[in-house]
């Protein structure tokens, strides 16, 4: 999967509490994603931001849970894995992609999915929002969080 044919969003979060859970594998990449999506939580006027970290991706899923269940209007996941020599990467990838679209799912709370899913880490720096990044998966991750509260509540 690439990046071309992604949307330009730019969601006017105002008033929206948005919560933001970290993995802390692979700091340096991680940095860079949780940098992009402070630049974006901040472009689209959000103020009531919390941000929590869990060890790994694995961990997401039943913090978001609770984020959602805890008032959040939306959830930003972010996470790093990196495929390595074991089948580990499969089960972790696999279990942070399904357990938080079962959150989103089930709280009806958007989830931004900005789970890097690599399998080295240069596509991960590539994709990391930091200074020579292609792409920027963390503030990608916020748009799309913040724009799907808002077209939920004009249904
Ligand atoms: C165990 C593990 C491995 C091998 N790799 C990663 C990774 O690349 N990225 C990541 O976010 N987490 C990794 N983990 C940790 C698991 O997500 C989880 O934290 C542990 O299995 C403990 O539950």
């Amino acid at each position: 999967m690439s990046g071309a044919g992604a949307p330009t969003i730019t969601p006017d979060g105002t008033g929206l509490r948005i919560t933001v859970i970290a993995a802390q594998w692979h700091t340096e990449i991680m940095d860079g994603l949780l940098g992009g999506a402070r630049r974006a939580l901040a472009a689209a006027h959000v103020s009531h931001v919390k941000e929590i970290r869990v060890p790994g991706s694995f961990e997401l899923p039943v913090a978001a849970a609770r984020a959602a269940e805890a008032g959040a209007d939306a959830v930003v996941a972010l996470g790093v894995v990196i495929r390595g020599g074991t089948p580990h990467f499969e089960y972790v990838c696999q279990a942070a992609t399904l357990g938080l679209t079962e959150v989103a799912v089930r709280t009806g709370v958007p989830v931004g999915f900005g789970v890097l899913t690599v399998d080295h880490e240069e596509q991960g720096f590539d994709r990391a929002g930091l200074p020579g990044s292609r792409e920027d998966k963390g503030a990608e991750a916020v748009e799309a969080a913040l724009a799907t509260v808002l077209a939920l509540r004009s249904l």
